[in-house]
């Protein structure tokens, strides 16, 4: 069983996370881990706080020599901004942020408490936990990939930049739609006997887990429902060189919860970051007197960061499900297990 947790908060001393179940034998590069923690840093509309950080992670348990041991890994990203007691207290709740909800909630009447741990800033230690699953599941030569598909609207880079360009200028913000990919995965992970097994819910859960995430769609998507079924289902083929195919792959990869063994290709819309420097209206918790929203230290826009955590987020859930299937304890014993059933089903 493949499971992980996190700790940590925006402003605390460090991010962490425990990730247990990687089975052993598995080669773990930590330039690898650092390379995908330097992607999630960048793209066009990134905010001050990722000139600061220069997020490394560092592996404390789980890996000899470079090699898993099957015991839970645990990793450390430090803080270079560790300011959180110092940072002020505010009770004016960003309209689509957690603040307020979060304040309610948790009975704080100052705000910082809920923005440390709800902030976009923890996303660095999934993408560290990500780029540990990559690694397991490189070996089977499964891949991810995104890209950003929109930016408000907009869907030519030169456009997009200019469109980011100009939301700062009228101290706004923007959101966006991003497409992750993922190659190569075999025919038949998740299930369609219970609905905690679906592969497509597994992945759209952990996708809604990242901040901003508003929509997910696999394949066509919502385009989907203006279709006749004859336009839209992927027609199966056969040839002895490709085995069964699809000659489209307008479901996205997954049919009845289950990969098909064509590409899983999902599409998310993330709304646009919640701070904005020409705050809209809000209130003041204690008083409920009207004023402006707080304006907190953010991006403009997050895309192509979102890409490469929501990369992250399906490769666990990806190297979960193969594991589901094809056993735990050891890569070679996965590997065996995933040969023979690929040999059988050919
Ligand atoms: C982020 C770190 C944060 C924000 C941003 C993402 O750092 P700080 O709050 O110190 O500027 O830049 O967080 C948000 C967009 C948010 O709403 O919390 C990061 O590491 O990705």
């Amino acid at each position: 069983m493949l499971r992980y947790l996190t700790a940590g908060e925006s402003h605390g001393k460090c991010l962490v996370g425990i990730i247990e179940g990687i089975p052993s034998g598995v080669r773990i590069d930590d330039k690898k881990i650092n390379h995908e923690l330097k992607r999630r840093q960048s793209g066009y509309g990134r905010g001050p706080r990722m000139k600061m950080e220069f997020d490394k992670a560092e592996i404390l348990s789980g890996v000899r020599r470079s090699i898993t041991i099957g015991s839970p890994i645990a990793l450390l990203i430090k803080n270079k901004d560790h300011s959180i007691d110092s940072l002020s207290a505010f009770s004016n709740p960003r309209p689509g942020h957690a603040d307020l909800p979060g304040a309610l909630k948790y009975g704080f009447s100052d705000m910082r408490s809920v923005l440390e741990r709800a902030s976009a800033r923890k996303t660095a230690i999934d993408v560290a936990i990500g780029a540990i699953c990559k690694q397991l599941i490189d070996n089977f030569k499964i891949s991810l990939s995104s890209r950003t598909i929109s930016v408000g609207g907009e869907v030519i880079v030169s456009k997009i930049h200019k469109k980011i360009d100009l939301a700062k200028r009228n101290k706004d913000t923007l959101g966006g739609i991003f497409q992750v990919c993922v190659k190569n995965v075999p025919v038949g992970l998740g299930s369609y006997v219970h609905a905690d097994r679906r592969l497509n819910a597994l992945i759209a859960a952990a996708l809604m887990g990242i901040p901003g995430i508003k929509s997910v769609e696999f394949g066509l998507g919502i385009a989907l429902a203006e279709k006749f079924g004859s336009q839209v289902h992927d027609v199966i083929a056969y040839t002895r060189n490709k085995g069964i195919y699809r000659k489209t792959n307008n479901a996205g990869g997954i049919e009845g919860g289950m990969s098909n063994g064509e590409d899983i290709i999902v599409s998310c819309a993330m709304k646009p970051i919640t701070t904005l420097a020409n705050p809209l209206d809000s209130i003041e918790l204690k008083t409920k007197k009207k004023t402006k929203a707080t304006v907190q230290r953010a991006d403009i826009c997050a895309i192509e960061a979102a890409g490469v955590i929501a990369e992250g987020v399906v490769a666990f859930e990806i190297a979960k499900a193969l594991m589901d299937k094809f056993g735990s304890d050891s890569l070679a014993e996965i590997k065996n297990s995933l040969q023979s059933y690929l040999k059988k089903i050919r």
